[in-house]
């Protein structure tokens, strides 16, 4: 018997609609949801290949356990935790909880037990080895939230809907679908923009399949901040400036007018490419057009001064009249009664503000929301000492594809003396664990997207439940967390106390996730509004999911700034210290000619999906892109193998030529690098090519190239050169130039 079950997507923000199809028990196929108010109908490969990740012969069904060998044998999960538990109450008891530590990664995010028992756990253990993908990612736009409007929580999102003018900044959402933005469809959401007379305008070292659509503004890689810098002094001393709005909703704009004054685009061309007359029109036109944002993502938070540049977004922002208003750069909110007395109530009580608690030990780093660097995780492994890493629990995640110097993070792996996953694939940071236990994948659980509540373009609620049983003997990552932490109730206070709720069985994921329907605008605020909505009438009565208003509402900012004043903080000490930082950045170096870009294909989420038959169809191939001047001056053809060198490691990939590169400038995009070792046959075979290159090899986990504000990894705008190690007909594999995309 076939079932239609309405569910969504969890691969990527825009949580797109899907109907999965269930025959006894097994997922059969995954199609995208015409009924689903906001995404109606729309999905993309990755969303729709999915039933090959649920049904994968490759992934992990039972608990595995690594041999002296180096493979692995299926353990009981009894056997396993027993083990697990022991050794790390033994860890526990020697070195303390400061030897025990997280690696949280990004598809964490997308289930709401996950995110909270992983925060709670390590919150509850007070251990300062909390590491995520945030590094690099998003930690700087949280903590440039946090000195701007005293909350790391809360982001700016560009009002699609209704803006005239979008001018995106390293971002690519028609390959990405949108990132801390929720907004399925947002490639007709921005041919809309230009629907109504209006434009799109991308800032990109690459003509990507976005700035192709719309208008290419090319910038040279980490040059954002020089633009930006330039754009506020634009917009101030020309009188552009929105007096009205500054004075309604910031502090400190003549700090930061002073600071900007220097920046004339005249003495920031060079560091950008921007010649100074576009660089005036493009602040004039933020300022006089009535509905303009400005929006920037991963190419603006991963150079050298990501949260100063997530910072200056906002502050152009704001200075152009453009944020906070219909249109422009606005503020989600959850609705819920007496909201920002919540929030305030939550940030004195949870200590997770930036730099809050003792520096990381390696290289002095500050906490963003609890955690540090993952680029010094593998330092904190091996420095002797107090405090330092002896045990690694990693779920959903692969730091060795995905942070700087997987080499070294692997060989420090093997130093541990306990490392377990929870995952459905032994990927290539798993291969060196004790245990991998199996993960359920989403549509085996029950979610509601918490954390991307208040980033969603249309304020929009969906509950699901699972469509199919767990796999195999698969588990949810709360059980073994829950697991873990009876371990250590008698140990740790808030263990303690969890353990008392927990054996009365009211310690759910359910619970928090109904909690947060009932509570936030909709809800039904535990009885006291009528027909309002729970987590189970969203799973009964609306499984297609519920717009709660057409758009968002001006003035929330009043409601998401925790400042006492509710005023934007333009004179953050930070703005200064980070701009004066900026004469420190290194010169040119003649032996490293290139500049290293990252980018993201349509058939690829980071380091996974590469075993999907459906996403390798073509013989996809991992490519360098270069700019046919910059290969013709290393004597480089279509298809030849390279080496590409940087001053921290090398990698060999085979090289496609492209003028849609700003000249001087490779792009190679990350989370490839497979090695055959961790069961994924696919991604190994001559389908996929050689399993692709590491680019990360290629960037430096040394804490001084760490941005120091968030502990942002540095992976763009890295010097690099690149060489020919064989010509196209002699690669070792025939390499096709199909694009990814
Ligand atoms: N298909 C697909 N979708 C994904 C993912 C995926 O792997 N595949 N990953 C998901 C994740 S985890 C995230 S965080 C989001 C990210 O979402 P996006 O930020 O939209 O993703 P990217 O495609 O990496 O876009 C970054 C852009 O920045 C540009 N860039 C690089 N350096 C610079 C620079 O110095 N300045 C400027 N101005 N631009 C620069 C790159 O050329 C690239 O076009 O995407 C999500 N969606
Ligand atoms: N050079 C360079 N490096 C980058 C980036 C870049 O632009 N350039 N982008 C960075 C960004 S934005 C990010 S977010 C990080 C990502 O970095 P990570 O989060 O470290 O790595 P992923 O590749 O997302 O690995 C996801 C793992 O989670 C598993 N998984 C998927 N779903 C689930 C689940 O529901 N439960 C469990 N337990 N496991 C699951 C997958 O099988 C896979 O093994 O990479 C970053 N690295
Ligand atoms: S864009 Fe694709 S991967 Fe992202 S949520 Fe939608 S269907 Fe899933
Ligand atoms: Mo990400």
């Amino acid at each position: 018997m076939a079932e239609e079950l309405p569910t969504y997507c969890r691969i990527c923000e825009p949580l797109c609609g899907m109907v999965a199809t269930v025959e006894d028990g097994k997922l059969v196929q995954l199609r995208p949801d015409r009924d689903h108010p906001v995404s109606k109908g729309f999905a993309c490969p990755k969303g729709i290949a999915f039933t090959e990740v649920v049904n994968d012969p490759d992934r992990v069904t039972h608990p595995l356990k690594r041999q002296p060998d180096g493979t692995f044998e299926r353990v009981s999960w009894d056997d396993a935790m027993r083990d697990i538990k022991a050794r790390m109450l033994r860890i526990h008891s020697e070195h303390g909880a400061d030897a025990i530590g997280w690696y949280w990664g990004n598809p964490g995010a997308f289930s709401a037990s996950h995110t909270l028992w992983v925060a709670a756990f390590m919150l509850g253990l007070r251990s300062p080895h909390l590491y995520t993908a945030g590094s690099q990612d998003v930690n700087n736009r949280f903590v440039a939230s946090e000195f701007l409007y005293g909350n790391p929580t809360t982001a700016p999102v560009p009002d699609l809907h209704r803006a005239d003018l979008v001018v995106i900044v390293g971002a690519n959402p028609l390959v990405s679908h949108g990132s801390v933005l929720t907004a399925p469809r947002i490639k007709e959401e921005l041919h809309g923009v230009v629907d109504r007379g209006g434009r799109v305008v991308v800032v990109d070292p690459r003509r990507t399949e976005t700035a192709r659509a719309f208008a290419w503004q090319p910038i040279r890689p980490d040059g954002d901040v020089f633009m930006l810098l330039s754009l506020l002094h634009v917009l101030f001393e020309d009188g552009l400036a929105d007096d009205a709005a500054i004075a309604a909703q910031a502090r400190g704009a003549e700090q930061l007018r002073e600071l900007a004054r220097p920046f004339t685009p005249e003495s920031t061309a060079e560091r950008t490419g921007i010649a100074p007359d576009t660089l005036r029109e493009l602040a004039r036109a933020l300022a006089t057009t009535e509905r303009a944002a400005m929006y920037g993502r991963i190419g603006t938070s991963l150079g050298r001064s990501g949260t100063l540049t997530t910072m200056l977004l906002d502050a152009v922002n704001l200075v152009a009249g453009n944020l906070d208003r219909e249109g422009g750069s606005m503020f989600g909110t959850l609705g819920t009664p007496f909201e920002r007395t919540a929030l305030q109530l939550i940030k004195a009580l949870v200590p997770v503000g930036h730099d809050r608690g003792p520096r990381s030990r390696i290289g002095g780093f500050p906490a963003v929301l609890a955690s540090r660097p993952a680029a010094i995780m593998a330092k904190e492994m091996t420095t002797p000492g107090k405090g330092q890493l002896r045990a690694l629990f990693v779920s959903a995640g692969n730091p060795v594809l995905s942070c700087p110097n997987g080499d070294e993070l692997e060989d420090a792996l093997d130093t541990l003396d306990l490392q377990v996953a929870i995952d459905f694939y032994v990927n290539e940071t798993h291969a060196h664990a004790d245990y991998v236990l199996p993960a359920t994948t989403m549509y085996e659980r029950q979610d509601f997207p918490i954390p991307f509540q208040t980033l969603s373009l249309t304020p929009f609620r969906q509950g699901t439940d699972a469509v199919i049983p767990p796999v195999g003997e698969a588990r949810e990552e709360w059980e073994v967390i829950d697991e873990l932490a009876s371990a250590l109730w008698r140990r740790t206070p808030m263990f303690f106390g969890a353990e008392l709720v927990r054996r009365t069985g009211m310690l759910t994921p359910r619970r928090a996730m109904d909690a947060v329907v009932r509570l936030a605008e909709g809800g039904d605020l535990f009885g006291l509004r009528r027909g309002g909505l729970t987590f189970a009438r969203l799973l009964r009565d609306l499984p297609h999911g519920q717009v709660i208003a057409p758009h968002l509402r001006a003035g929330a900012l009043r409601t998401v700034n925790l400042h006492g004043d509710r005023k934007v903080r333009l004179d953050a000490p930070q703005f200064a210290s980070e701009i004066a930082r900026l004469a420190e950045r290194p010169g040119d170096d003649p032996a490293f000619p290139l500049r290293l870009i990252g980018m993201r294909e349509l058939r690829s989420e980071n380091s996974w999906m590469h075993n999907a038959p459906l996403l390798l169809r073509g013989g996809r191939k991992h490519l360098a892109r270069m700019h046919p001047d910059d290969a013709a001056a290393v004597g480089a053809a279509e298809g030849d193998r390279i080496r590409v060198t940087s001053k921290h490691g090398e990698i060999e990939l085979a090289v496609t030529l492209t003028d849609d590169l700003v000249p001087g400038v490779i792009a190679i995009p990350h989370g490839w690098g497979h090695k055959g070792r961790g069961g994924w046959r696919k991604a190994n075979t001559a389908d996929a090519g050689s399993g692709g290159a590491n680019v990360n090899r290629l960037m430096s986990s040394d804490p001084a190239d760490v941005e120091p504000v968030a502990g942002m990894a540095n992976l763009t705008g890295v010097p690099v050169r690149a060489e020919v190690v064989a010509p196209a007909a002699q690669a070792p594999e025939r390499e096709a130039a199909t694009l990814g995309a």
